[in-house]
């Protein structure tokens, strides 16, 4: 472990988590058992007591799930993590291990849809209050600040108007209350972020998405920087239940080998994407972290090691022409989610946010022609021969 940490990201993406196992395999066996004998009675005890190291039931721990979990702790630079059944079971498992009634959470206007739903319809039946803002202005952060204020979290860039937020910033104004700030790092993964350098104490991951990278698992994951949280944070997870297993575990640590090739593609691709839109007669602007015409340009400079595969763009024809580029589309698939290896394309006002209304979608920055690209790892060339076709007919 210590070894690998010494490693450049692309080795450690192929190394990290990879421990000694019987018969030599170069890859983590799947244990997939929910259960583990025990040598006697005393052995057991042992184990329930703690004094001795070893695997007890699978909801606890085990060997595959955390190879999985060392090696997205190493990419992060984190203590150690916690595998997760989702991205919002992670989420819910922070939130869970950090608050209390009558705390209150700071939080991104622009973050997923059921982060923001879990904080003001979930967690507010348990008295935690929340307040929404364009964390992107930190004005705006401290003035939603209390005294009873925990946690600052953060989506960065935020799903799906990509808002970036400065994390140092940030960090101080939480640690000068005695807040933690939790990061979102699902749109770019540690290669391209690494929110530990700038004072994030916690980091959630939607590992569904880039960590995985095939569109073949729902999982997720929260990294921690110390024991003592790591240790609170693991028996929540034991009393929730939100464990990923055995073999989306598998899965995923078989994902992050190619995590870092995987990011410099998507990155790559999106900048050649970006600027053909931004040319484009039909798109009224584009939103990509890469561009000079980005709002928070600067952060994203200071903050991403490359811009990453997610696009947000504004079509001039609004609610119309996005249901037409979405019909028109033939190698970018229709479909939500992102980070994987094919290109995704959706738009919220006609899809995802339909039923939210045009007010209120307008109030959290989702105009009738707003269209989100998740940008795959094909042949950019096959990518922009689609769009363009696709938005001719509009
Ligand atoms: N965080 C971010 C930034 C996400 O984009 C998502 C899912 C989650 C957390 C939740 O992760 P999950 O529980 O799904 O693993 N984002 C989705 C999206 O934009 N479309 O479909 C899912």
């Amino acid at each position: 472990m210590s070894k690998v940490n010494n490693l450049n990201i692309e080795s450690k993406c192929v190394h990290a988590g990879i421990g000694e196992y019987e018969n030599g395999p170069v890859v983590p066996p799947i244990y997939q058992t929910s259960t583990f004998k025990f040598e006697s009675a005393d052995h057991g005890g042992a184990l329930f007591a703690g004094k001795q190291k070893g695997y007890i039931y699978t909801r606890m721990q085990n060997p595959t799930i955390e190879a999985m979990e060392d090696a997205v702790a190493v990419l992060e630079g984190g203590y150690k993590s916690l595998g997760c059944a989702s991205g919002m079971a992670a989420i819910h498992t922070v939130f869970a291990s950090l608050l209390k009634a009558g705390d209150h959470v700071v939080c991104s206007k622009s973050v997923y849809g059921p982060t923001n739903t879990l904080l003001a319809t979930v967690l507010s039946k348990f008295n935690i209050e929340s307040t929404f803002v364009n964390t992107s202005d930190i004005k705006k952060v401290e003035e939603a600040i209390n005294d009873n204020t925990k946690i600052i979290y953060i989506e960065t860039p935020g799903n799906p108007t990509l808002e970036t937020t400065d994390l140092e910033a940030v960090a101080k104004i939480a640690h000068n209350n005695n807040a933690k700030l939790v990061v979102d790092n699902t749109f770019m993964s540690p290669v391209l972020q690494r929110p530990f350098d700038f004072g994030t104490d916690i980091i959630v991951h939607s590992m569904t998405k880039f960590l995985n990278g095939h569109a073949d698992v729902v999982a997720g994951i929260v990294v921690v920087k110390d024991e003592e949280t790591y240790l609170h944070f693991r028996k929540t997870l034991n009393q929730i239940g939100g464990v990923i297993d055995p073999f989306n575990s598998f899965l995923v640590h078989r994902g992050l080998k190619t995590l870092a090739l995987r990011m410099k593609k998507h990155s790559e691709n999106a900048i050649v994407i970006a600027e053909f839109l931004e040319n484009h007669p039909k798109v009224e602007w584009v939103r990509f972290p890469g561009l000079k015409s980005f709002p928070n340009y600067e952060i994203a400079q200071k903050q991403h090691k490359a811009p990453g595969g997610m696009i947000s763009f504004e079509l001039k024809g609004g609610l119309e022409a996005g249901k037409i580029l979405m019909n028109s589309v033939e190698l970018c698939q229709l479909a939500v989610s992102l980070g994987g290896v094919e290109s995704l394309i959706q738009h919220p006002a006609s899809m995802t946010h339909l039923t939210m209304g045009k007010e209120a979608r307008e109030t959290a920055g989702i105009t009738d022609g707003l269209v989100r690209l998740s940008v795959g790892i094909e042949n950019v060339d096959d990518i922009i021969d689609d769009l363009s076709r696709a938005l001719e007919k509009i």
